[in-house]
């Protein structure tokens, strides 16, 4: 697949406001906070979809909810709790084709998402 801008930010080719970092995982605030604390986290490796996840992902792809669950506690929200949403292609509201967990916390979160 080819490059997004989150592989820029992977590579800090382009800033971005990092909260976590590991040799699997990046996760940094959304630049356009749809929520009080609303951060990314995504995998290193590229992975366009949630279409496009192999077995070979299962570690990386559930890591990426143990780093969610790490920063919204790091950042006081874990308790009060927090939504996690993956967007997928069109219908979903992807708009970055480089998988990415949005983490939605600070506020009560209505349900449902539309
Ligand atoms: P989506 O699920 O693909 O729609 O989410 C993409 C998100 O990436 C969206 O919330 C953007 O605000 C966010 N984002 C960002 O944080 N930094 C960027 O440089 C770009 C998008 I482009």
């Amino acid at each position: 697949m080819s490059d997004t801008i989150f592989t820029k930010i992977i590579n800090k080719e382009i800033p971005a406001d990092i909260l976590y970092e590991d040799d699997m995982a990046l996760a940094f605030k959304d630049i356009n906070p749809q929520a009080p604390v609303h951060f990314l986290v995504i995998p290193k490796k590229a992975i366009a979809t949630i279409n496009d996840i192999t077995a070979d992902d299962r570690e990386v792809v559930g890591h990426l909810s143990v780093v969610a669950a790490k920063v919204a506690s790091d950042l006081g929200v874990a308790e009060q709790g927090f939504r996690t949403v993956m967007n997928c292609n069109e219908f979903g509201g992807q708009t970055v084709y480089h998988i990415h967990l949005h983490v939605l916390a600070g506020k009560p979160l209505g349900w449902p998402p539309y």
